[in-house]
């Protein structure tokens, strides 16, 4: 709020309608506000707000390929996952997908990046795209569907990690490293234990390490966003945040769409279970997550919410809400589509039907690799939008409203994983009864 408070009085002295003499006055001598004010927003506060999108893109590679990794060992070996394993990745699909559609349907209907104007457009083309987005963006748009499926089981992995952000890569880049990752992670799981603990044992030592820079650049972020919300406003003026409140909007809208509409749904038709009754039980839960934006935080009251709130079994609320709180985030899924469909239209790209179901995609697997911490998504953020030729950096347009959508969005993904708990319960009770 203060870098942009900043920016707009900036941008207000540039354009001040000084008379004649004075702008003369003030251009002539060149170094008047005008000058002064848009050196600063250039020269100063934009480089110090992109340190901190150096750092998180700096480790997005060995995040996301060792977040994968664990995450599909942290399913267990996949030949004994068991009816509640595979019972739980159904529900998960189910939740995932409808999340990321939801989110994908209300940015193409209220399309919140096609407000601004053309100059506007340009103006962030200029502050923010790359020759090699550019050339992502033609050689994704041209590709069928079925290329980019092949594509997504990379010919060479590394070249793929090594394109995956510069747009030199041969296939999709960071969607291939996810394949990668997920394969190996299956395979990994049905080594012998005592074969792959050293490997296990590097990979989370890796994902602890990118976690540590990525907590170190999280507490830049207040100080860097404020820069980047003050050099975007003193170029762009406030109506860059009429676009960011329709974001807001969006985002806000669809993330409500999955917590009542569809949670209620799932809640009836696979748990039968009251919505009401399960909401009011699980507000502890709920609340700690808005309140913490970490749905790491949140896991032990919402371990506790589930066994004694809900009365789902200990073992399937343990099981669920650990691999849900990795593989089963829908809210972070949802804002993910949100925001790269969110820039292509603020950016002016246009993204093909495949494209756009390469981003749910990315999306629901993304939101395997994002941690549970404040902010966890920006990363992933930054690599799907390179997959689709969206200038990464334009993520600085919606840092400043992060925060407080990253509070609605973990809401969204821990009552998502009570949810998916309280079904898979009763998928188990059913089956119990069945049997008996
Ligand atoms: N804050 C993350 C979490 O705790 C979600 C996100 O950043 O998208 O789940």
């Amino acid at each position: 709020v203060v870098g942009a408070a900043l920016g707009i009085i900036c941008n207000l002295s540039f354009r001040v309608p000084a008379d004649a003499a004075n702008v003369a006055a003030i251009d002539a001598n060149g170094n008047g506000i005008h000058d002064t004010l848009e050196w600063w927003a250039i020269h100063v506060a934009d480089p110090l707000g992109r340190v901190f999108l150096r750092l998180v893109l700096m480790v997005v590679l060995p995040l996301v390929f060792s977040a994968l990794v664990l995450g599909v060992l942290g399913l267990g070996d996949l030949s004994r996952l068991g009816r509640v394993g595979f019972t739980s990745l159904f529900y998960t699909l189910i939740l995932s997908g409808t999340s990321v559609a939801i989110g994908i349907g209300m940015v193409n209907l209220i399309k919140p990046g096609k407000r601004l104007s053309p100059e506007q457009t340009a103006q962030l083309e200029q502050a923010y795209a790359t020759e090699a987005g550019d050339k992502v963006a033609s050689a994704e748009k041209t590709k069928p569907l079925e290329q980019i499926l092949l594509d997504m089981l990379p010919e060479n992995p590394i070249q793929e990690m090594a394109g995956a952000l510069d747009g030199s890569s041969k296939g999709n880049g960071m969607l291939a490293v996810m394949f990668f990752a997920l394969i190996f992670g299956v395979a990994l799981s049905m080594v012998e234990e005592s074969k792959r603990s050293v490997t296990v044992a590097v990979l989370e030592s890796l994902f602890d390490a990118s976690m540590i820079i990525i907590g170190f650049a999280m507490r830049l972020a207040p100080y860097a966003v404020a820069c980047l919300m003050f050099s975007m406003t003193a170029r762009m003026g406030g109506g860059i945040l009429v676009t960011l409140l329709w974001f807001v909007l969006t985002v806000i809208l669809a993330l409500s769409l999955q917590m009542f509409v569809v949670y209620s749904l799932a809640l009836k038709m696979f748990a039968r279970r009251s919505p009401v009754q399960f909401f009011r039980d699980s507000q502890d839960a709920i609340l700690t997550a808005f309140g913490t934006s970490s749905s790491n935080a949140t896991l032990p009251t919402a371990l506790r919410v589930s066994n004694e709130k809900l009365g789902i079994p200990a073992e399937i609320g343990r099981f669920v809400l650990t691999v849900g709180s990795t593989a089963n985030q829908n809210g972070t899924a949802l804002y993910e589509g949100v925001v790269v469909l969110f820039l292509a239209q603020v950016f002016g790209v246009e993204l093909s039907l495949p494209q756009q179901l390469t981003v749910v995609l990315m999306s629901v697997l993304a939101g395997v690799g994002t941690a549970g911490v404040p902010g966890g998504s920006i990363p992933l953020i930054v690599v799907v939008l390179r997959s689709v030729g969206v200038p990464p950096d334009g993520v600085a347009i919606i840092l400043g409203v992060d925060r407080v959508l990253d509070m609605c969005r973990t809401t969204l993904n821990v009552t998502g994983d009570l949810t998916l708990a309280a079904c898979v319960a009763a998928s188990e009770e059913r089956a119990e009864t069945k049997r008996d």
